[in-house]
């Protein structure tokens, strides 16, 4: 039986939750706003079952924040670049208050221009993406994203590591259904669920990563002390963190997965990056009409003998964590409540 299976769960309302991390996120530095919007970022995260990004990540964020690697009252400077592009300079704050403050602006763009891109830099994203592109989605707009993070991954053919674990997300609405979503790391697994299995002492499924002799291994310890992971599907998983580093760091001005040093702040975990939203509005390619067909499309592949849409098990936990409120480790509320003292 592993650790955590004998750990006592709690549960508490998702507006509980939301308000114990943001009283954490101001106790550690975080403006109102930013506060805010983390705690909401990752009391959803926590909501969904996304495990891996939600309060698992808070010892992690408060460690930054007091390493002073990160602004925790950064303000970040929007700027109206071009009919279909928003800028914004996150400050050396976090990348979803930057996505906050660009938003209306990115959202008019995208509504009369049919499509719009945010660029943004000099921002530490720590969380899921999802979040970041779901409620696009659900205002019937198209959402793409894209971050990279910190080296941990040996680029296909190479012989160390140098991307990050750089993961892509995607959104779309779909008629009389939740938005469909994907939110995938480019790597073999994220970098937050070796650290999570490593907790656990749970070995890994075979191709994940290797030891810091190039080998392969099963052990999250060997691959989180100086080894690597590899991306997902050889070179084309490859080829797409490639490209993440393009977009989210080569084209917004961010730094690429390699290019910053955290060495000068113990408790640093943040990757300081960048990120990339393209936003399309459906009604100016296809008319009123892309909501249904993302349906049928949906329904043919449920027909074909799908089982699982990406982004169903989030759903169902989300449902899940309406009725009964969010699933909460007991020692880990324990931890988040001293926290916020
Ligand atoms: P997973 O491999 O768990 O899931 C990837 C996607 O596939 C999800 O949309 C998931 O849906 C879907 N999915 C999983 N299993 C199935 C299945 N059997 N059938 C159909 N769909 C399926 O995610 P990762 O481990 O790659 O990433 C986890 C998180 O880590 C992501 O939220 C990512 O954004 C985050 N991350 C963040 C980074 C950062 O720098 N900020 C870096 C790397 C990762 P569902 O959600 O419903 O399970
Ligand atoms: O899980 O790979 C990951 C990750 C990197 C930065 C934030 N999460």
């Amino acid at each position: 039986m592993s650790a955590s299976a004998i750990r006592a769960v709690t549960h508490l309302p998702f507006s509980e939750l939301q308000a114990l991390l943001k009283r954490v996120f101001l106790r550690h530095g975080c403006s109102e706003t930013v506060a805010a919007v983390l705690a909401e970022n990752c009391a959803s995260a926590q909501r969904d079952g996304a495990h891996s990004h939600g309060v698992f990540r808070i010892p992690g964020y408060v460690s930054t924040l007091a390493s002073g690697w990160v602004d925790g009252q950064a303000r970040p400077q929007v700027t109206d670049v071009a009919a279909g592009v928003v800028r914004v300079d996150a400050m050396g704050g976090f990348a979803q208050p930057a996505l906050a403050a660009a938003r209306p602006l990115l959202v008019e763009k995208a509504r009369s221009a049919g499509i719009a891109v945010l660029a943004i830099h000099n921002s530490h994203h720590f969380a899921a993406l999802w979040p970041d592109v779901e409620p696009f989605a659900e205002q019937g707009l198209v959402a793409l994203s894209v971050v990279n993070s910190m080296t941990c991954v040996v680029p296909h053919g190479a012989r160390k590591p140098l991307f990050g674990t750089n993961p892509i997300a995607f959104a779309a609405p779909c008629a009389d259904a939740h938005p469909i979503v994907f939110d995938m790391a480019t790597s073999a697994m994220a970098h937050g669920d070796v650290q999570i299995a490593a907790r656990q002492g749970e070995q890994l499924p075979p191709g994940m990563g290797v030891d810091s002799q190039g080998q392969p291994t099963r052990d999250p310890r060997a691959i989180l002390e100086g080894g690597a992971l590899l991306p997902f599907g050889g070179h084309k998983g490859s080829a797409l963190s490639m490209m993440v580093e393009l977009l989210a760091a080569a084209l917004t001005g961010g730094h690429f997965s390699w290019e910053f040093d955290w060495s000068a702040h113990p408790g640093a975990k943040t990757p300081w990056t960048g990120q990339l939203i393209i936003l399309i509005d459906p009604t100016k390619a296809e008319g009123e009409r892309f909501a249904q067909r993302s349906r049928e499309l949906v329904e043919q592949m449920q027909a074909a003998g799908l089982q699982r849409m990406p982004g169903e098990r989030r759903y169902r936990a989300r449902e899940a964590a309406a009725r009964d409120g969010v699933a909460l480790d007991a020692q880990e509320l324990d931890a988040l409540r001293a926290l916020a003292l």
